[in-house]
């Protein structure tokens, strides 16, 4: 081993007091060149991250060796989407030096919660997919598993949302400008990308056909790299691509010796990798969209294409040694740039090319609402990669020749083509990753089945096996370990801390739900985790809120099938039975929401604006507000997110049946004791499975029932004008009250609830505020409640990212873990 070899200088990465101490002062000293007087608490951040650090890299180094001497099987993770959170905590607790490191800085009078507060985390992600991504290369470090994660490093990632006069205003995220001491550049990783230009085809004396592809320009994508650690174990890295361009960028341009032109094509070159693209759920087809696509697949294949050779491996086998994971099909255009790199660049033969592909790939999906799937149009394709949808049009006449053979119909074929021509013709995404790919699976049970039910189903009875479930699953370091500590030491006094790397054995909390001591402790913990939140809502938002209140929580991105509308109504209903018919009997109760409306979605900045309007109308009416408050959250992120879950009794999982993929903010809820107020919809129901359903509140319709609903006519205006509660509610959406006076502040949301309602918020109204009042006389059984949030906590074992992974690698890659050797 290297580390054993004599002469080889590790440095000083021990994990005492003394041996931190050391290091952080000597990053002050010579990473940064400061000394103490004169360093800002960004310098001390910046030391203490670099001093973590090289543990880190420690531990990834070590682990590279033992995989290299098992020859082990590794999973590529590919997504354009990641939202770690910040870093430094959770490295503190996979290290488990979290109380040492606080009592060195506190040796040189420095406070280890100031120094958290200082890292700006990367916000490469719009949601529960970036989270998710996030999550499993927590529990894909824990575990061991061979594996890579490749990206874009966005320079500016999801925006910076503030509220201003009640409305979203968005702003620039400069998560680099005070620096990242968490990434390492690595220079000589970087591959070039091509674009556009055109292709030749040419038959050698063998008549062997030739296909070159005639690129008008090229970038380079250059590799950074941030090693995220598992806990008690090893590191996995993230390897993110920044585009850069090169010195002969435009072809044309640069030949003709026109500097200025070339350097200016230049400069626009390296927009490729400048923003994430903030819109979910609802594809724009923008360009440069599926320029940062084919930008990070490119060099991520190269990459793995790289590390095969590099052990001496052949291509033909790529797929014994790889798997590679789509996260959604926004890396989908790998199918075909695999094969252009073994057919063009490599010289496979198609059909063995086509083997190593689809043995290669597996695709995760993460959505069924037809707005977010993603289609490209040809013209675009052409333009762009026209050696891509060459390789694509053969992929498809190929598999529909296949398809020939068995008894589909006409009608069939067409709806399963990778290409949709009625209209401008595009290409369907998720028909190529599913073509190319060996495994398809969906992210909760429910949506598995709709998967292989409604969007892939010619596709599901061409090949039933192909598809499979895996329900999602977040990490239970980053959001109860570290986030909810109180909870966790509590927890750990009763059943150890074998739950740390076993959620399962949170079963053992069940024998306690009756004890009335851990109730106390169990509810007094809450209530310095609500005390907690408040002030932290205090501070950005200025609205106060006693902690006792019952804290009722939505925070996730507002869309319309997300239904926050619907907590409106809700919260408005309960508004007007305080002021007009004087019924003060409702527990007090605090409506927390967040989340970032997509800034080109109409609809959600308006669900914003009307939340704001209600808390402001709520909150500063005497009457009212020490019943009821309403706040708004601005920038919800993975940083707010721990602090908001831990201080939540009620999580609202609201959606319209069938809607919701899965769900990930459900199970970390749970998991810090808030109980579900929601639909069978995504993983709810398999929260509701686990944590039995007389400790859930369940409401709404199921997914066959609005299937049918939708199917006889739905018509919302008949059941506002025969639910007179309902209609009072809905006419105070366009009162002067709410309004200021401008009747058409709300109009759009009044309209679209009477007229279309897509998302049957009328339907499942009384459904809902019927189910309310059963949260409230709970509520009012501090005993019962108690039970049922310990209950909720013990029965999420299941919802472990460890969890997931594991089924990831039995179900999908067959990928073992590799035991470190201690050192
Ligand atoms: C194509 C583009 C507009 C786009 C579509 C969809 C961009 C981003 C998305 C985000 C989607 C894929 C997403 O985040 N889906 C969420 O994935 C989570 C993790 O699986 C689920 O828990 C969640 O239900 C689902 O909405």
């Amino acid at each position: 081993s290297y580390f054993t070899k004599p002469g080889v200088g590790i440095g000083n990465v021990g994990l005492s007091k003394e041996d931190i101490k050391t290091s952080f002062l000597e990053k002050l000293f010579y990473s940064l060149g400061r000394i103490p007087v004169v360093a800002t608490q960004n310098d001390f951040y910046i030391s203490l991250a670099l001093t973590i650090r090289d543990r880190v890299f420690r531990k990834y180094v070590k682990s590279l060796e033992q995989y290299a001497e098992e020859d082990a099987r590794g999973v590529a993770y590919l997504s354009a989407e990641y939202l770690p959170g910040p870093h430094l905590g959770n490295n503190l607790l996979n290290l488990e030096i979290m109380e040492e490191i606080r009592e060195a800085l506190a040796e040189l009078s420095l406070d280890l919660d100031e120094l958290l507060n200082e890292e700006v985390e990367p916000g490469l992600g719009n949601g529960g997919l970036g989270r998710l991504a996030s999550c499993y290369m927590d529990s894909l470090a824990t575990l061991g598993i061979p594996s890579i994660a490749y990206g874009i490093r966005y320079e500016f990632g999801i925006f910076k949302q503030e509220i201003q006069n009640g409305w979203q205003v968005e702003s620039t995220d400069k998560w680099l400008h005070n620096g990242n001491p968490w990434e390492v550049i690595r220079p000589e990783i970087s591959f070039i990308v091509n674009f556009g230009g055109h292709t030749k085809h040419r038959r050698d004396d063998d008549n062997k056909l030739h296909i070159e592809w005639f690129p008008d320009s090229e970038i380079k994508g250059i590799a950074y790299d941030t090693p995220i650690l598992g806990y008690q174990s090893t590191a996995i890295i993230l390897r993110l691509w920044k585009a850069e361009a090169t010195e002969s960028f435009d072809f044309a341009a640069y030949n003709l010796g026109d500097y200025y032109r070339a350097v200016e094509k230049k400069m626009r070159s390296e927009n490729i990798t400048k923003v994430l693209y903030p819109n979910d759920e609802n594809l724009s087809g923008k360009e440069l969209r599926l320029k940062q696509q084919y930008f990070f697949v490119c060099c991520s294949l190269q990459d793995i294409i790289r590390l095969q050779l590099l052990q001496g491996r052949k291509l033909e086998t790529l797929h014994e040694k790889f798997t590679i994971q789509l996260n959604d099909t926004h890396p989908s255009i790998a199918v075909a740039e695999l094969m252009r790199l073994l057919l063009d660049e490599h010289h496979l033969e198609w059909e063995e090319a086509w083997k190593v592909t689809k043995n290669t790939f597996a695709y995760t999906n993460h959505t069924l609402l037809p707005e977010a799937l993603e289609k490209w149009p040809v013209s675009l394709l052409r333009n762009l990669l026209p050696r891509h949808l060459e390789i694509i049009y053969e992929i498809n006449s190929r598999f529909i020749s296949e398809i020939r053979e068995h008894d589909f119909t006409g009608e069939q074929i067409s709806r399963m083509s990778l290409v949709d021509d009625r209209g401008e013709p595009t290409i369907r995404m998720a028909h190529l990753a599913t073509v190319g790919s060996y495994k398809v699976n969906g992210v909760s049970a429910l949506h598995s089945g709709l998967l292989q039910e409604q969007v892939l189903q010619d596709f599901a009875q061409l090949w039933p096996e192909k598809f499979t479930n895996v329900t999602n699953g977040v990490t239970h370091r980053r959001f109860l370990a570290l986030s909810n500590p109180r909870l966790a030491a509590l927890i750990s006094e009763k059943i150890g801390k074998d739950w740390l790397t076993h959620l399962d054995k949170l079963k053992g909390l069940e024998s306690f739900a009756d004890e009335e001591d851990f109730r106390r402790k169990w509810m007094e913990v809450k209530l310095h985790n609500k005390k907690n939140l408040a002030n932290h809502i205090k501070e950005l938002t200025g609205i106060t809120i006693n902690p006792e209140m019952l804290i009722d929580v939505q925070v996730k991105r507002i869309h319309e099938y997300k239904r926050q509308h619907l907590k409106v109504l809700h919260i408005l209903s309960l508004y007007l039975r305080i002021k007009k018919d004087k019924d003060t009997n409702i527990p007090p109760t605090a409506f927390v929401f967040g989340g970032k409306a997509a800034p080109g979605y109409f609809m959600a900045k308006r669900i914003i604006k009307l939340i704001t309007a209600v808390g402001d109308l709520i909150n500063n009416d005497p009457e009212v507000n020490e019943i009821l408050k309403v706040v708004f959250l601005p920038n919800f992120s993975v940083k707010l997110a721990q602090l908001v879950y831990p201080g939540a009794d009620l999580s609202e999982q609201i959606s319209m049946a069938g809607k919701e993929a899965s769900g990930t903010g459900n199970m970390k809820f749970a998991l810090n004791g808030a109980l579900t107020v929601g639909t069978l919809d995504g993983a709810n129901v398999e929260i509701r499975e686990e944590v039995g359903e007389e400790n859930f509140f369940l409401f709404g319709l199921t997914t066959k029932e609005v299937e049918n609903k939708k199917a006889e006519g739905y018509h919302p205006y008949k059941i506002y004008s025969e639910n007179e509660k309902l209609k009072r509610v809905l006419d105070f959406l366009m009162s002067d009250e709410l309004t200021n006076g401008d009747p058409e502040l709300f109009r759009p949301v009044y309209d679209n609830l009477l007229n279309q309602d897509p998302y049957l918020l009328l339907e499942d109204y009384q459904s809902y505020v019927d189910q309310m009042e059963n949260v409230y006389k709970v509520w009012q059984d501090p005993g019962k409640w108690a039970r049922m949030s310990i209950l909720n906590v013990a029965n999420m074992g299941r919802f472990s990212s460890d969890r997931s992974i594991r089924d990831y690698c039995e179900k999908i890659w067959k990928v073992e873990a590799v035991k470190m050797q201690s050192e």
